[in-house]
């Protein structure tokens, strides 16, 4: 490796040189084609990642899912034409849905030279599951850094879980996290960062460019942090770099990054943006749109490059990239596939399950010993009943894993059986995780360990679940199977008043394309919720439940709640399974319409219960059933859901009527707050009979 000072102009027959510029020139090329993208980053930052992939990271490009490789999250995704050619260059190879390796490059150069185009496997920022080798999604800012703490979670306890003597390196993984100004600012890199520091995640590496530069301008506009006493405040290793050109700094902070034993390290970075574009270097000018054609020849021309050359790969570059990283990957993979036949033959039981996880399968078993709740009028909370549901699936599925922002003894999230333990720094095979009171980080923490493959779990109130929702949709967005808990779900937690009493939160959280929302009604539909949301492979889950006791249903008298996989069913029906009104419910809000219901029956009206714990299930269903469960003909139609209304129009349609929350709750016992807004049998009961007036 060779220094390369600012202001030296780079040497043409030096390869390293060649290899960072071919970065710089496909990106400034890639984005200058397509007449948007982010061209100032992936020049100055070149060199960092050039370092990093060519000397340090453990990643083989022939197979960019070998589960012990070092991860790479790009969190400033604006910049992903560096990722974007560094695939490319390295001649990362295309991956299947079914986790098998394809003889394809992931990205070709006709990918990037349609960087942004409709079906490119270079879209505007990095998407994981689109390109292989994107390790996460990456563009609202700090979500990808605190992925990356997830990641180093998950490589902390499959360390713990899986090693053993003379088998300690079968995980021991680092993970890269590149960022910049953006990412620093934005909270959740600072919740991120605390945690990871408390729990001493040495395996995690933060490298943060320091251009002084955002969309805005300078940073002295917004930003004055020391950042190195922040992160040394938050007990992390911090590091600097004072010119990232300096190949030898970069390897020597990297080093010291593989030497910290006790805590994550933080590189600070000093780059220039847009480095050596004449007139566009360290302005914001540079940072989100295309250099222009002359800039561009100028730059090429400070990198010795052929002006008039586009998309051009220098002879050599690619086998120099295929000698460095490439083989170094390839050895590293070869002897850790040989180590596992190995560990295989020693601990197959132990084998089958790394196995089984890594491609998103269940364990056998899984489902055994799962409670079953007999009938109670007093009832269960659907927080107590998850509860005891969760800790069974756990102790069967020894992946499963998570916790919670501070509120495990309300959430009713703690594993608490035998060995179950905590996830400490000293005890890093606990799988009882304390995210602090942290939403956003712990639920970009649950993506980072999805994206390892284990499988996490968080908690918190339904009306906290807004402090995540970035990371939310992006589990989504990547089709992680991360498992959301939600309790405390409505008005009904009473005291506590409008602020804990989530409103629009439901309604927010169905728009989420992917994600399933559960609300269920009883105990036993909690036991079913959960066996729906354990077999989910590509999507998240929310399980929406309640604080206060709810009657467990009688379910000889009552439908199975084994309905509950389909998302809607029939709970109770009129006795010729005709019905002449529809009452319409999830979770808290069903035995008040089975009370309604049998008042209805009383009185000789054929009213038909339909428990709806899933929309998103529900319409996943073949319109026979549906319209099984929802007659097309009976329009008299009443919805009740302690929440706003939104939305419901869709199944009570445009005649029907909808009971729940048009405004913010109230401070008050629930006793009161039900009649102050109207949940109770009698105005279910008034407003069907409305709706079978209406209809006559
Ligand atoms: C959460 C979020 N807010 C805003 C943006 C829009 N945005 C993209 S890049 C950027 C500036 C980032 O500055 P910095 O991280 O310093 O990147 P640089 O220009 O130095 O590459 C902004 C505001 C975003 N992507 N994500
Ligand atoms: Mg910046």
């Amino acid at each position: 490796m060779r220094g390369q000072g600012t202001n030296a102009m780079p040497d043409k027959h030096d390869l390293d040189a060649t290899c960072i510029n071919t970065i710089r020139t496909l990106s400034m090329d890639a984005v200058q084609a397509a007449n948007s993208g982010h061209p100032g980053t992936p020049m100055a930052l070149a060199p960092v990642a050039y370092c990093l992939w060519q000397h340090f990271l453990r990643f083989d490009p022939q197979d960019p899912i070998w589960p012990n490789r070092d991860r790479f999250v790009l969190s400033a995704g604006h910049a992903s034409m560096l990722l974007y050619s560094l695939l490319h260059l390295t001649g990362v190879k295309a991956v299947s849905k079914d986790y098998e390796t394809l003889g394809e490059p992931s990205v070709p150069l006709e990918a990037i030279k349609r960087f942004r185009q409709l079906d490119s496997r270079c879209p505007g920022h990095p998407e994981y599951r689109w390109t292989s080798g994107v390790e996460t999604t990456t563009g609202p800012l700090g979500q990808g850094l605190a992925n990356s703490v997830g990641m180093a979670v998950a490589g902390r306890w499959m360390a713990a879980y899986f090693n053993r003597p003379g088998f300690e390196d079968l995980f021991d993984f680092h993970v890269y996290a590149l960022c910049g100004d953006g990412c620093m600012m934005e909270g959740i890199s600072a919740e991120a960062a605390s945690l990871a520091g408390h729990l001493g995640l040495s395996n995690l590496c933060w490298i943060y460019d320091n251009n002084h530069i955002t969309i805005e301008g300078n940073t002295q506009l917004a930003f004055g942090d020391d950042v190195a006493t922040r992160f040394v405040g938050h007990g992390w290793n911090v590091t600097r770099v004072g010119d990232a050109n300096d190949q030898e700094m970069l390897a020597r902070a990297f080093r010291t990054f593989l030497k910290t034993r006790d805590r994550p390290t933080l590189i600070i970075v000093d780059s220039h943006i847009a480095y050596g574009a004449p007139n566009k270097q360290d302005t914001s000018a540079a940072h989100g749109e295309p250099l222009g054609e002359p800039e561009v020849r100028l730059s090429k021309r400070t990198y010795g490059w052929p002006e008039d050359a586009k998309f051009h790969v220098p002879d050599g570059v690619y086998a120099h990239f295929r000698d460095g990283i490439g083989k170094r990957g390839k050895d590293l993979r070869d002897a850790w596939f040989a180590r596992v036949q190995e560990y295989r033959a020693k601990y197959p039981e132990l084998a089958d399950q790394c196995y089984r996880m890594m491609h998103r399968q269940l364990p056998e078993g899984w489902d055994k010993g799962l409670p079953a709740f007999p009938p109670d009028a007093k009832g269960v909370a659907t927080r107590d009943a998850s509860g005891k549901v969760l800790n069974a699936l756990a102790k069967n599925v020894p992946w499963l894993m998570g916790g919670s922002a501070d509120l495990a003894p309300s959430c009713k999230t703690r594993l608490t059986f035998e060995g179950a333990g905590d996830f400490f720094a000293d005890s890093p095979g606990g799988r009882n995780l304390h995210f602090g009171i942290r939403e956003h980080a712990m639920a970009a923490v649950l993506n980072g360990m999805a994206l390892v493959k284990v499988r996490a779990f968080g908690s918190t109130f339904l009306i906290f679940s807004d402090y995540a929702k970035p990371a939310i949709r992006l589990s989504a967005l990547m089709e992680l199977p991360v498992i959301y808990v939600f309790t405390h779900d409505s008005i009904g937690v009473g005291e506590d008043g409008p602020t804990h009493q989530p409103i629009e939160q439901v309604a927010s959280l169905r728009t989420i394309p992917g994600l399933i929302v559960l609300r269920p009604a009883d105990a036993n539909e909690v036991a079913e919720a959960w066996k729906v949301v354990m077999q989910l492979h590509h999507q998240p889950a929310a399980l929406v439940l309640t604080r206060q006791a709810l009657p467990v249903i009688e379910r000889s008298k009552y439908a199975p709640a084994s309905g509950v996989a389909r998302g809607a069913y029939v709970l109770a029906d009129a006795p010729d399974g005709k019905p002449d009104v529809l009452l319409l419910a999830t979770g808290s809000e069903v035995a008040l319409c089975l009370e309604a219901y049998e008042r209805l029956k009383a009185e000789g009206v054929k009213a038909r219960v339909v428990s709806m714990p899933s929309w998103e299930l529900f319409d996943d269903q073949p319109q026979e059933y549906r319209d099984r469960v929802l007659p097309p003909a009976v329009t008299a139609r009443v919805s009740v859901e302690q929440a706003s209304t939104f939305g419901w129009a869709r199944y009570v349609g445009a005649t029907g009527h909808s009971i729940g929350m048009r405004s913010f709750g109230a401070s008050a016992p629930l006793k009161d707050l039900v009649k102050k807004f109207g949940f109770t049998a009698e105005q279910v009961v008034a407003a069907a009979r409305e709706q079978l007036g209406r209809r006559q």
